[in-house]
């Protein structure tokens, strides 16, 4: 039987790197910082340009399909997943990376059916590395099949979150005495590469073993997800319960056993969800 959304996953590679060539030139020229939510909440006009290729791109292929972009929900569109088929964008993920010219910049793509993860693509357009994935074909980068590490020693494990400045006091002490757990197991060490997409797919691609985060989006999550998952790695809410996509929240591991470890030393704090905040 063929696959009906093969070639909505080819053309979004087409479409990834056209969007990733856009930022890339983006970067030899002069960029202006705009402010979103907050001071460290940072935009820019490429963000907002690339999204408008890709959706544009996109709805003049597949009309009756449905979006979740980044850009276009800070200006108020809705976020809320239905069955339709839905593409969920982040235009650059690492925004500030791509302000500071620090070089983990991606694009990413989710797509869903029936609120199910078909593919992901994430492009990490700097290092120039495409990472795609079709749910149940495997995970490959730039065309060669990836693998997480397989590693089920916490005790040697490479973890990864994003620590960004939280308003809230009671959240930002959480956050750090998170890792500060962490780090007293000990694992190798902790990194912060500064794109949620690409973090997932170091894990997929056994760079790093593990990745945990409170307070992302579904935009910054449903393209690595598809990634690590065919990747063969472990994911799951911060709870240890079963990963949702709206929930703002997750751990991708390599293995089970260190998923549930990171999941019994993290404390939670609220961050909302997508669908209802
Ligand atoms: C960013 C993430 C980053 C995280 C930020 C933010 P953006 O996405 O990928 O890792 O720390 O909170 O969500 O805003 O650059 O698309």
């Amino acid at each position: 039987m063929s696959d009906p959304w093969q070639e909505c996953m080819d053309y979004c590679i087409e479409v990834t790197k056209r969007a990733g060539k856009m930022i890339c030139e983006a970067l030899q020229k002069d960029i202006a910082v705009m402010h979103k939510s907050s001071a460290v909440d940072l935009v820019t006009e490429t963000d907002q340009k690339v999204e408008q290729l890709i959706i544009s791109s996109i709805r003049e292929k597949y009309p009756t399909h449905s979006f979740i972009g980044e850009e276009s929900v800070a200006a108020g569109a809705p976020s809320a997943l239905s069955d339709s088929p839905t593409w969920i964008i982040d235009p650059i993920d690492g925004t500030t990376n791509f302000v500071h010219r620090f070089p983990f910049v991606s694009v990413s793509i989710g797509f869903t059916v029936k609120k199910e993860i078909e593919f992901g693509i994430v492009y990490s357009c700097i290092e120039d590395k495409m990472y795609t994935a079709r749910k149940g074909k495997g995970a490959f980068c730039n065309g060669a099949p990836i693998k997480v590490s397989g590693q089920e020693d916490i005790s040697k494990s490479l973890v990864l979150t994003e620590m960004g400045f939280k308003k809230d006091v009671e959240q930002f002490q959480t956050m750090m005495a998170n890792i500060r757990n962490i780090l007293s197991i000990p694992v190798h060490g902790i990194r912060s590469p500064g794109s949620a997409a690409v973090n997932m797919c170091l894990v997929a691609c056994g760079s790093a073993d593990a990745y945990y985060h409170m307070g992302i989006h579904c935009w910054d999550m449903a393209g690595g997800a598809a990634v690590v998952r065919e990747a063969g790695g472990v994911i799951m809410d911060i709870s240890g319960g079963p990963f949702d996509l709206m929930s703002r929240r997750l751990i991708v591991a390599s293995s089970r056993m260190i998923a549930e470890r990171i999941a019994k030393e993290i404390t939670e704090f609220h961050v909302g969800r997508d669908d209802t905040d």
